[in-house]
């Protein structure tokens, strides 16, 4: 997968080597390129903002630098290669584990990570007009730009790739994937820590009563936590009152 991102601060993508990303890179699984939106601006002071049109508060990123980055990438990318552009915003779609899955099979995204109060809407219409692109927001909460929303984006889409994670199994047993139930909680040893012992099912090495005890757990956690992703055969009997509540 080739993912390219544009940002005025490329440094934060830095992060992205320390993960598992950074493996995935060396084997040339993914093959990711991070571009300086001020190098395409190309007047003396390399200026990517302008006071919005009509008025109003902060400044707006300018179409020009835009257009020269992404007409950069998007014509160095194979003819047959139909990249996908993806814009953080608050306003976008709402990012998931299964819109990951779906990104994850591309074959090239270009990140393009916004600043100020956004960008100049015209640069959305040029490449939707001319290309696949989305607007994709991680959540509810507004960041100081898109670089963040990116690298989470990556992280989740990245770790999908084949070949990127060691454990294929590791990728299926976990919360949102399978059945889309949260985890179990997870113990390792010592079997008593700060008086605090280990539910006693998991040291009695019954697999099926483990089994039993994990999935319950889970339902007792997403019918507290997020009841909104049980399942209709889960709703209504609880199991009483929990510790952590
Ligand atoms: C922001 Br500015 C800016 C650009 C992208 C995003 S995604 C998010 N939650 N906040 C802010």
């Amino acid at each position: 997968m080739k993912i390219d991102v544009v940002s005025i601060f490329p440094g934060y993508f830095d992060a992205l080597e320390l993960s598992l990303l950074g493996k995935a890179r060396e084997r040339g699984i993914i093959d990711l390129q991070v571009h300086d939106l001020r190098e395409s601006a190309h007047d003396k002071h390399r200026t990517v903002d302008d006071t919005p049109t009509g008025g109003g508060a902060g400044m707006v990123m300018k179409p020009e630098p835009w257009g020269v980055a992404l007409d950069g990438i998007l014509s160095a990318a194979p003819a047959d290669a139909d990249p996908l552009v993806i814009f953080p915003s608050p306003a976008g779609d709402v990012f998931t584990q299964s819109m990951a899955r779906e990104l994850a099979t591309e074959s090239h995204l270009v990140f393009g990570c916004g600043r100020y109060e956004g960008i100049d809407q015209r640069v959305f219409d040029e490449y939707a007009a001319r290309g696949r692109v989305r607007l994709v927001s991680i959540g509810d909460y507004v960041l100081n730009g898109g670089e963040v929303a990116t690298i989470a984006m990556i992280e989740a889409i990245g770790r999908l790739v084949p070949g990127v994670v060691g454990n294929p199994e590791s990728l299926v047993e976990e919360s949102h994937e399978e059945d889309g139930l949260l985890e179990y909680p997870s113990f390792t040893k010592p079997a008593t820590w700060r008086d605090r012992a280990v539910p006693q099912v998991l040291l009695s090495g019954n697999h099926a009563a483990i089994s039993t005890w994990r999935d319950e757990q889970r339902i007792e956690r997403t019918r507290r936590v997020r009841p909104e992703l049980l399942p209709p055969e889960h709703r209504g009997e609880s199991r009483g009152r929990h510790a952590a509540e």
